[in-house]
């Protein structure tokens, strides 16, 4: 259903990527649009911009008049729920959506949301890229770094519409009949989104074709008070689905598995370890796919032939295997694209080999378990640089995982005194503070046939612009090691 905007007085609330892009958006149809930051204005480098496009900008504090005076507020993922301002006007009966939301009731085509502690982006772009190979009309984007509502007029221009939303209930393979005087390829638009927490916790409609849960793990506890509320609103991801749509979760992961309770969706499921009846396994030093239970299992590819490191991998595989299958790729044309996909930038990046020394670039390992499944990548030899801005993380946990394979944990950042607490006696510590100290540290400890891996369990913020800019700064010290 198409939302109304036009002369609707709508606020954004925050004015980081998807402020902007909302704020824009919503503008561009018609509505009457403030946007609140609590940066100063003085910092907030788009504000004349913004006035001149007759945006009203808000700065410094949000001010509870102007979230009182709204017909509709859009949140940014960034924002809590418990901002006071937004609490007392949500107690008033406020509509309040977030940026996901808003854009996905405006996109054209079919969606497949993908959301997960960890492993998110890399299957993002996994299906993404399978979807082009199939000559599928492919978006990318979502908490990946494109704003959804930054999608949606390149989504109504591929699909050739004017604007007009399509028929929610058809199906790809409506789609397919739809399309079958054009290109025989064409089959609809497919949006490839890669949800957060933060995002499904503002959704109200969003109901994806295709829902993927890869796993879920401690994380952003800081921001959801509690693991049970983090779980809860990634489960919401299918709060909407009907039994028209899909839902793929991972038969290894007891926490997805509570997520198929909740839902009306068809499940897929999918197993490096066991055959699955309806989904992807590995059996023996294959991928296999079965497409219903009872059916006979295909073959889809050697598990030999993906070309990323780690068993966490084969997991993101086998979950953009099923995505794929499900919007009727062919096995053939996903072996030919997953062959071809090259590693992810930040995340278990190889970054060179320097006198026998491997440095690998995971700054995307901004939670305990992606660290785990970093370190469980490389059977030993490791210097494992952790810290950051932490996130009521737990290390202790990684405790045996360390004493096995990491000869030094090199800690940098505000959670590195909590780290050295929590890991003391378990494995040797060195504090560098900085990520230049950390760098040259592991150079001058790791001897050839060791691995250097930044993989810090942590926030950024604390040092960093964001988990990109520590990457970018930390190859940059390796790249310039002689
Ligand atoms: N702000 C307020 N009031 C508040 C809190 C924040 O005004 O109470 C303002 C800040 O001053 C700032 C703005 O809000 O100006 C920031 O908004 P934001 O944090 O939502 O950041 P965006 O730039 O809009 O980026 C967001 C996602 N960020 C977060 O979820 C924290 C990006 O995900 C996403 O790529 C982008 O939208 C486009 O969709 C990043 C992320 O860290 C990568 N995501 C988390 C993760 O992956 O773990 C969930």
């Amino acid at each position: 259903m198409v939302m109304e905007l036009k002369n609707k007085r709508v606020l954004v609330v925050g004015l980081g990527k998807s402020g902007l892009s909302a704020a824009r958006f919503l503008k561009s149809k018609g509505a009457k649009v403030t946007v609140s930051d609590a940066r100063p204005a003085t910092v907030i480098a788009e504000l004349p911009t913004l006035l001149d496009e007759g945006i009203s900008v808000e700065a410094g504090s949000h001010g509870l008049l102007t979230f009182r005076r709204q017909d509709l507020i859009v949140v940014s993922p960034g924002v809590p729920a418990d901002v006071p301002e937004l609490k007392q006007v949500r107690a008033m009966g406020m509509r309040i959506i977030g940026e996901l939301e808003l854009g996905a009731s405006f996109l054209e085509g079919e969606v497949v949301a993908i959301t997960g502690s960890n492993g998110k982006t890399t299957t993002t772009t996994l299906v993404g890229e399978i979807l082009k190979a199939s000559g599928r009309l492919t978006l990318v984007g979502g908490n990946i770094g494109t704003p959804v509502t930054e999608m949606v007029a390149e989504s109504i221009k591929l699909s050739g519409h004017d604007g007009q939303t399509a028929d929610p209930s058809a199906s790809p393979q409506d789609d397919k009949s739809k399309n079958t005087a054009q290109d025989d390829k064409f089959k609809g638009v497919w949006s490839v989104l890669e949800v957060s927490s933060f995002q499904l916790e503002t959704v109200e409609t969003f109901k994806p074709k295709i829902a993927l849960v890869l796993n879920i793990t401690p994380d952003h506890l800081d921001r959801h008070g509690s693991f049970e509320a983090y779980a809860a609103a990634k489960t919401r991801i299918t709060e909407f689905q009907t039994a028209d749509d899909f839902l793929v979760l991972n038969a290894e992961d007891v926490n997805t598995q509570l997520v198929a309770a909740k839902t009306k969706a068809q499940i897929y499921w999918f197993s490096p370890k066991r055959q699955i009846k309806q989904g992807a396994f590995v059996h023996g030093e294959s991928i296999l796919f079965t497409a219903r239970e009872g059916g006979k299992p295909e073959p889809v590819m050697p598990v030999a032939e993906i070309p990323l490191a780690g068993a966490h991998n084969v997991e993101n595989v086998l979950a953009a295997v099923c995505a794929a299958r499900l919007a009727g790729v062919d096995a053939k044309t996903i072996r030919t694209a997953v062959r071809s996909f090259k590693a992810v930038e930040h995340r278990l990046e190889f970054v060179r080999e320097l006198g026998g020394v491997r440095y690998f670039n995971d700054s995307k390992a901004t939670n305990v378990d992606a660290t785990v499944k970093a370190v469980e990548s490389f059977a030993g030899g490791i210097h494992l640089i952790l810290g950051g801005k932490d996130k009521d993380s737990n290390y202790a946990v990684m405790g045996q995982l360390l004493r096995e394979r990491v000869k030094t944990v090199i800690t940098i950042g505000s959670a590195a005194e909590k780290i050295e607490r929590e890991l003391a006696g378990v494995v040797k510590i060195e504090a560098a503070e900085t990520m230049q100290r950390a760098v040259a540290l592991a150079h001058e400890q790791a001897s050839a046939g060791d691995t250097v891996l930044l993989a810090p369990a942590c926030a950024s913020f604390d040092q960093f612009e964001n988990y990109e800019h520590r990457g970018r700064v930390f190859k940059e010290l390796v790249m310039a090691l002689r």
